[in-house]
């Protein structure tokens, strides 16, 4: 199989911590991709053109890193993403916060990029405060998985880390202890460390 990605995306980042974390990384051939670039071999295999994609032995293409992610936790024990009772639902949530906040600091990025006069700094106070507030909802919600190893802890340290990334200037740590904590800690995990952005 093979996953294209490009190393700075945090989405890809997810799926690659979880393959190492299952021991995949030799059934996983990983396809460096821009997908501003657009690479046939990455179009064809997903219609949006985005990475993480991962195209299977049968050619059958994967997206998005959600997808690829409950695909990727079938292959190998342990499994790491809970699907049954109150477990499954609170791992769920986690994970579309973790997605949720990625989802606003990617457009971030994006908008600030742009030349100033098509910026909407609108949008960048709003994506600001709900980053803001779901690091406060995480600190809360840390109760519960500050001593997990499951893949919805290991992607809200990947969203944390491109927190720290691409947008330095939100202090995420401020008044968040146990978020802090936790975050040191499973940073130090061989999958995170062997993936994080440079
Ligand atoms: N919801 C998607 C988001 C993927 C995504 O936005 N990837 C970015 C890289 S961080 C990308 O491929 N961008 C290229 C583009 O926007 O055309 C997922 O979870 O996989």
């Amino acid at each position: 199989m093979k996953l294209f990605g490009s190393p700075a995306s945090p989405y890809v980042r997810n799926v690659r911590v979880l393959i190492h974390e299952k021991g995949l990384g030799d059934r996983i051939a990983w396809e460096p991709a821009d997908p501003m670039c657009d690479p046939p071999e990455l179009i064809a295999a997903n219609p949006l053109g985005l990475v993480p994609t991962l195209v299977r032995d049968d050619g059958e293409g994967l997206f998005d890193s959600a997808v690829i992610a409950n695909f990727v936790d079938t292959l190998a024990a342990p499994r790491l993403i809970p699907v049954e009772g109150e477990a499954g639902w609170a791992g769920a949530r986690l994970r579309a916060v973790a997605d949720g906040v990625l989802d606003v600091a990617v457009r971030t990025v994006q908008e600030t990029r742009r030349p100033d006069s098509e910026q909407s700094p609108t949008w960048i106070v709003r994506w600001r405060t709900a980053i803001e507030r779901a690091a406060d909802w995480l600190e809360r919600d840390s109760v519960r998985f500050e001593r997990s190893v499951e893949f919805p802890a290991l992607s809200v340290a990947v969203t944390l880390g491109y927190l720290d990334f691409r947008r330095p200037e939100i202090d995420w740590r401020a008044g968040r202890p146990r978020l802090t904590r936790f975050y040191a800690a499973v940073a130090q995990r061989p999958s995170l460390a062997a993936t994080a952005p440079a």
